[in-house]
């Protein structure tokens, strides 16, 4: 019969671009897509599609018996930005959502459960050049804190109740389909849109501000890569160091002009520069690399070409 796969947050992001890929994958009807509710109309009329709370455990485990769902893609969380303006809420979601899911593979409904952390989960005392997977992590915010206990609860829930969880420290993601909501990194896809409908971008970090950054297509692929590795060879079971390439908004900016020559940049940093200077610069992901060989894909010169062809399309 196939698996049978829950994508709860299937309307953000991540979830929206992750459930086509798998739809093209496993079929239309192995993909459930869920989220609290119908913000995407895209998603919502593009195949199955449930209202699903994910900080309610009845609600989640409805959807899943009813459609006798074998594997969890848990996408819903609040992010880092966002985080800072209501802690409590974040840690209410971000928590509560992941407790729900492990517990139901710990009770034996599910199989299988992705659960995505982040870069977040560094903080100011991690060194920011090649950050390794194991080293210092204080997380100065919100969502790093909520991410980085999420990764020991992960590791514990495999450890002692054998479930199989994985988790990506996600970077910043590039993508043109589903505007992100809420994150440090959202300018890198701000400045996408504003050079194709005003030429100028008002950027709230400052322009020497490196990040660790990925487009959609490399962390889709890192994300169905990983769950479908054999088990005995994912074996970090808190969260795998990923990454791809790292760049400022200088450099974002430089690689427009290439293509927009009249595209013009003002750096106003605000709160979210505090949160960038506490991530690293860039990651070392060999750890990754080697267990279940990933490697990325894409370049900035690659991700300004095809952000620009596509959003070109979206607005013209
Ligand atoms: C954010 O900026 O909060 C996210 C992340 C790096 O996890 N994109």
């Amino acid at each position: 019969m196939g698996s049978k796969i829950l994508v709860i947050g299937a309307c953000g992001q991540i979830g929206s671009e992750l459930t086509y890929k798998l739809r093209s994958i496993y079929g239309d009807e192995h993909v459930i897509a869920s989220d609290i509710s119908y913000s995407n109309t895209e998603i919502v009329n593009s195949g199955i599609f449930e209202i699903v709370d994910a900080q309610d455990y009845a609600s989640v485990k409805t959807c899943i018996e009813k459609y006798n769902i074998d594997t969890v893609y848990l996408m819903a969380a609040m992010l880092s930005a966002t985080g800072e303006k209501y802690p409590m809420k974040a840690w209410d979601l971000n928590m509560s959502s992941l407790f729900h899911v492990l517990n139901l593979a710990k009770a034996k409904f599910i199989k299988k459960v992705f659960w995505p952390s982040s870069i977040a989960v560094f903080g100011p005392t991690t060194p920011t050049e090649y950050t390794p997977q194991y080293t210092v992590m204080e997380p100065s915010t919100v969502y790093g804190i909520t991410k980085q206990v999420g990764e020991r609860w992960c590791e514990y829930y495999h450890n002692k109740y054998n479930v199989d969880v994985r988790s990506l420290r996600y970077p910043g993601i590039i993508s043109w389909k589903t505007l992100p909501g809420g994150g440090t990194t959202d300018y890198a896809v701000e400045i996408y849109h504003k050079a194709i409908t005003d030429k100028f971008y008002d950027c709230f970090l400052k322009e020497d501000t490196e990040l660790p950054m990925m487009f959609m297509d490399d962390a889709v692929k890192a994300t169905i890569d990983i769950m479908k590795a054999k088990s005995n060879t994912i074996k970090i079971r808190s969260s795998y160091n990923l990454a791809a390439i790292s760049f400022t908004p200088k450099d974002v900016a430089e690689s427009i002009k290439n293509h927009i020559p009249e595209f013009e940049i003002k750096y106003t940093p605000d709160y979210r520069q505090d949160i960038a200077n506490s991530w690293p610069k860039n990651i070392n992901d060999s750890y990754a690399r080697h267990d279940w060989k990933w490697k990325h894909a894409f370049s900035l010169e690659d991700i300004t070409e095809e952000m620009l062809f596509q959003l070109n399309k979206k607005y013209n």
